[in-house]
Formats: structure tokens, sequence, C-alpha cells
């Protein structure tokens, strides 16, 4: 009797919430609505609330990082070598995350680009191209970015009143453009002395063969691109951890108003950076190299310079004159004098050759990739930077980027020696 009271309930109360189910279905639906979230079509969360739903809206600011894949690795300014590309830019960071109580997803992301002077194409929401205007000089290009958060509906439920957040980021990166000049007239690169480049065809140079030059005229041409160092470009660190003002002359012994005009290769500085990564990995520890000579402009190379009877170690045809060359010296105690590399209680041409060995392995390298990278070395007991004084004299080593071995397809070395400096000079 009980079960078939108890069974005529159950089909009554069926019945019953079978008619509100087909009367009124809403009323499932918000049971519906209030357990899922709502699906756009794509699958996607709907759009939330709109930001007047709360009434306040709290500001947060974010920082953005921008990188150029194709540019040396630096912090400070990107070095334009090659104005006529496309330089594309990244952003490397991510949108900051929704806090506790917000939804996860932002209710808007705007993004805008701002460049200075050259051409910028936005390419997605990740990236732009820039084309580097033709006026030399530092470029900013900036990306800002506003990202717009609302609080979830169950937290306005529980009386809890969060207010949108908004999230406003900035990010710039900088370019160094270098002044293009087709044809140096009358050995000034505009308004600075930089002097005669010598003539392909007229060599009169004595340590390197006319057939040589003329076989790689292209090394030989004279630049075409010049960085200009003053007191804003000086110090800015171009690659790994190298300042341009480096590789100008030495201010500090030979000073002479800025602004000047540098040639740089910027194989130079991955050659400097190879050399310094083989040798940190064979357990020499240091940051860099340190840069006796960069460039030397054609006039200043020509002038002699005699002391205690030598003279300069400069050739006509050096590939200082090119941006394609560094002098170069370990100096961690900072004395201006090569370290003691091989541990025999002096400092002497053999500390020199100790950096040629890693040289000699990277250039062997290059030959066999074929990479532009290779080049000559001379190993020097002394500098003839007479200015910095007796105690400063150290051995060095010249390594160049001039793109070709000798003719016998070996790596071009050769020694400096006090006694020979008259005759033997440097490349
Ligand atoms: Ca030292
Ligand atoms: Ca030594």
């Amino acid at each position: 009797m009980r079960l078939v009271l108890v069974s005529l309930l159950i089909v009554i109360l069926l019945a019953v919430a079978g008619y509100l189910f087909v009367r009124f279905p809403e009323m499932f639906l918000w049971v519906q609505r209030r357990t899922l979230p709502p699906l756009t079509t794509q699958g996607e969360p709907a759009p939330q609330p709109s930001p007047c739903a709360t009434s306040k809206t709290e500001h947060r600011t974010f920082e953005i990082r921008l990188s150029c894949p194709d540019a040396l690795p630096t912090e400070d300014v990107v070095l334009v070598f090659d104005p006529d590309r496309t330089w594309s830019i990244r952003i490397d960071s991510a949108v900051p995350s929704a806090p506790d109580g917000y939804f996860p997803t932002p209710q808007s992301v705007k993004g805008i680009w701002k460049e200075q002077s050259g051409k910028l194409d936005p390419v997605n929401d990740r990236s732009a191209d820039w084309i580097p205007p033709n006026q030399e000089g530092l470029c900013t290009v900036e990306f800002e970015q506003t990202v717009l958060y609302t609080p979830l509906k169950s937290e306005s439920l529980l009386n809890r009143r969060l207010p949108n957040l908004l999230f406003r980021g900035k990010g710039t990166i900088r370019f160094l453009v270098p002044l293009h000049v087709a044809e140096i007239v009358d050995g000034k690169v505009n308004g600075f002395n930089v002097g005669k480049y010598p003539n392909l065809y007229k060599s009169r140079s004595t340590t390197i063969s006319a057939e040589r030059i003329r076989a790689h005229a292209k090394t030989y041409l004279p630049p075409t691109l010049w960085y200009r160092v003053d007191e804003t470009t000086k110090d800015l660190v171009i690659a790994w951890n190298y300042r341009l003002g480096e590789f100008d002359l030495d201010q500090r012994y030979r000073p002479s108003p800025y602004p000047h005009y540098i040639a740089l290769d910027p194989n130079i500085l991955r050659k400097l950076n190879d050399l310094k990564t083989r040798m940190n990995a064979d357990g020499f520890s240091f940051d860099k190299f340190d840069i006796l000579y960069g460039f030397r402009s054609p006039g200043y190379n020509r002038s002699e310079h005699v002391k205690d009877g030598e003279t300069s170690l400069k050739s006509a045809f050096s590939l200082h004159i090119y941006g394609k060359a560094a002098d170069i010296l370990i100096d961690l105690n900072r004395d201006l004098v090569m370290d003691d590399l091989n541990g025999d209680g002096k400092a002497d041409i053999q500390d020199a050759r100790v950096i040629l060995r890693y040289v000699d392995e990277l250039d062997h390298r290059y030959l066999l990739d074929g990479s532009p990278l290779v080049g000559g070395a001379g190993v020097y007991p002394h500098h003839d930077f007479w200015e910095r004084g007796d105690v400063a004299q150290s051995p060095y080593i010249h390594v160049d980027v001039r793109g070709f071995a000798n003719e016998q397809g070996n790596p071009i070395r050769w020694i400096g020696k006090n006694t020979l400096a008259r005759h033997q000079q440097s490349e």
C-alpha cells in the first residue's frame, strides 16, 4: 500500500516538473547560466560587463621589452649597420596577468607604435618593421599598450566592489643610424677631418702587394657608413659590453673636439665576441677585451710618430682605417698593460701569443665555413701609443676581419718586433 502511494507521488512530481520545463524553460536555463560561463560561437568567453558597470578604475603601469632579432646583442642601442634594410622589432614581454578576483582574459588590449623618424609598419600584435630614416643620429621607436581587466561578477555579488584595472605599459628601443657618405670630399666627413683614403690603383704599400689589394678591392674601398661619436653617443653599449667610444681614438691621451665620425664593421665586434667566448670556455675569465686601437682615420694613420728612434707601426692600407680591425689586450687589473696570461710572471709578446692561438683556431673555422669574419692577426711587444707613457707600454694583438686568407689559403699572420718596427709595419 505504502509502495503504491510513493510511486504515485513520484509520478505526480515528474508530471509537474515536465509541465514546468515545457511552460517555463528559462527557469532551467537560468540554473544552467549560473553554473557555466556563457560561450560565443567560437567557444571563447563572451564579452564581459562593460567597465562602467563598476564605479572606479585603478591605474597600474608595466614595462614592455622590445628587441631587434637581427641586431648585435645590446641593452643600450641598436647599431644600424645596414640602413637600407628593414629592421624587425619584436615585443618580448607578455601582458600582465589578471589578479585574483578578475576575469582571466582582458576586457581589452590596445597597442600603439610611435616612431620618432624613419618608417614604421606594424606587422601583428607582437612585432613591427622599421626602416631607418635617411638622416643620421639616434632614433627612438616606442610601443605603448593598455590592458583592461574587469572584476568577476561573483566578486560584485559578494559586494566587494572591485574597481576595473587599467594597466599602461611602455617600451622603447633606440637605433644609432650612421651617416651615409657616398664619396668623401676633401678628406672630410660632415666637417670632421678624416683625411684621404689610399688609392687602390696607385698603391705604393710595402706591407701588402698591389695585386692582393686589387684582388680584394671590396675590402679596401673607402667606408660609406659613418657613426657619429659625441658626448651623447660615446658611452652607448653597441654590442655585448663594447661602447661606441672605445673604437674612437683614445680621447684620454689624444683629445680632439667632438663630434668625431668613425667607420665600424659589425663583423669585428662579432669576432671579438667569438674570441672572448672561446677563451672563456678555456678558463680565461674576462668580460671583454681592452681596445687599444679601433678605428683610425687615414689622415691620422699616415701621420708620423717618432719615439726613441722608432717610427709609427702603421701601414697605409691598415684595416683600422676601414673599421675592420682592433688592437686588443686583456687587462683585468686595469694597469693598461696586458695581463700575464701564460703565468710566467711577466707581460710580454708571449702573452699576446696566447690569444693568437685562439685567433688561429677561429680563423681556420671561419675559412672552413666561408665566413667573412676571417682575417689577419699580428702580435706586438709594445704599442705606439706613446702618450700613454713608458709604464703603460703593453704587448697586444691585432685582429681584423679583412675577409680573405693569403694566396696559399692560410690566415695572414705577422710578428711586430721593436727593432724591425721601421721595416715591418702592421696592417
Ligand atoms: Ca694588466
Ligand atoms: Ca706572461
